[in-house]
């Protein structure tokens, strides 16, 4: 089996070269964007081997997407093409107080994944298929399809990690709170940010998280740049986070979930784990990417260990 299958929606993402805002830059980087493809890219730099599996449009934009993230050592076979809807594109907006992200995606190819898709994902067993709450706030099939992959295991023995990243936009005003639980609570790994429960669920403790996801589920908590908490079966463990100048803070919580899955599948105890989410995130905090060129390596660990624990550098 691959180490990691990650599912979801991969759009092109439009950045402007030269960190200005949209009116102001007139010459863009188009990348792969996504959250669940932005984890499988970050593990394969970390030397797991990954697939992502979603779909996009049979468009050149669909081929810049495979191709890259190809490049970048994830398997995208599982990929399939759709000839009657588009690849969906997102534009990155600095401005002074953060990056604005503006999505053209509705239907679009990904927003169209549905149980139908399942066998043929049947086929490329993995030891963790991660996911998030962006897909199922894409449509009515592609919430189906999430929830047969979490709560009906559709794809067999796998771990299901699952990453709430709430978007509030995609499901409107006050929508998603009880699909996102539910699913959270069949997932063996739920990865949650204060911020986003306190906007769910009403509140940002992280206690009080546990007890609306109980064990068995790992759960990790995090609190943006302070610290994560990991609520596990073993007990409770916290790491602060590393203190880093922000550049773009986008694609940091899948690095976080990349570096955090990369120590479970290495067999790394609960405080490395944090630490390598810790890292990873630290990386992608400081690049205007959400994960290209990030010096991530096998070494990760011993970087950690060897190096001062928890300085920027
Ligand atoms: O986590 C980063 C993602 O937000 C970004 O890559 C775009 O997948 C994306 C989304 O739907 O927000």
């Amino acid at each position: 089996p691959v180490d990691v299958l990650a599912i979801g929606e991969t759009m092109v993402m439009v950045t402007p070269r030269y960190g200005g805002g949209i009116s102001a830059d007139n010459t863009f980087v188009l990348r792969p964007g996504g959250a669940e493809s932005n984890v499988a890219a970050l593990m394969a730099r970390l030397g797991h081997t990954t697939a992502w599996a979603g779909a996009v449009g049979d468009d050149p934009f669909g081929d810049l997407i495979t191709d890259a993230l190809r490049d970048q050592g994830v398997d995208v076979t599982l990929v399939r093409r759709d000839p009657r809807r588009p690849t969906a594109v997102y534009f990155k907006h600095p401005t002074a107080d953060g990056t604005e992200v503006y999505y053209y995606r509705t239907g679009s190819a990904a927003s169209a994944t549905h149980p139908g898709d399942l066998p043929a994902w049947r086929t490329r067993p993995a030891r963790v298929t991660h996911l998030s709450g962006i897909t199922a706030a894409l449509s009515a099939p592609s919430l189906a399809l999430v929830r047969r992959l979490v709560a009906d295991r559709a794809l067999g023995p796998s771990t299901v990690s699952f990453d709430v990243n709430h978007r509030p936009v995609l499901w409107g005003p006050g929508g998603g709170a009880a699909e996102l639980l539910d699913l959270a609570r069949h997932a063996d790994i739920v990865f949650t940010g204060r911020d986003e429960a306190q906007a769910l669920w009403g509140t940002a403790d992280a206690r009080a998280i546990r007890a609306l996801i109980p064990e068995p589920a790992h759960l990790i908590v995090k609190d943006a740049a302070v610290e994560a908490v990991a609520f596990t079966p073993d007990g409770e463990f916290r790491a602060p986070a590393r203190k880093v100048e922000v550049v773009d803070a986008v694609g940091a919580g899948d690095a976080f979930a990349a570096g955090w899955l990369s120590g479970l599948l290495d067999g790394r105890d609960q405080d490395t784990r944090l630490r390598l989410g810790h890292y990873a995130a630290s990386q992608v905090l400081r690049s205007p990417s959400d994960h290209a060129d990030l010096p991530l390596a096998r070494h990760a660990v011993e970087l950690l260990e060897n190096g001062p624990p928890h300085t920027g550098t």
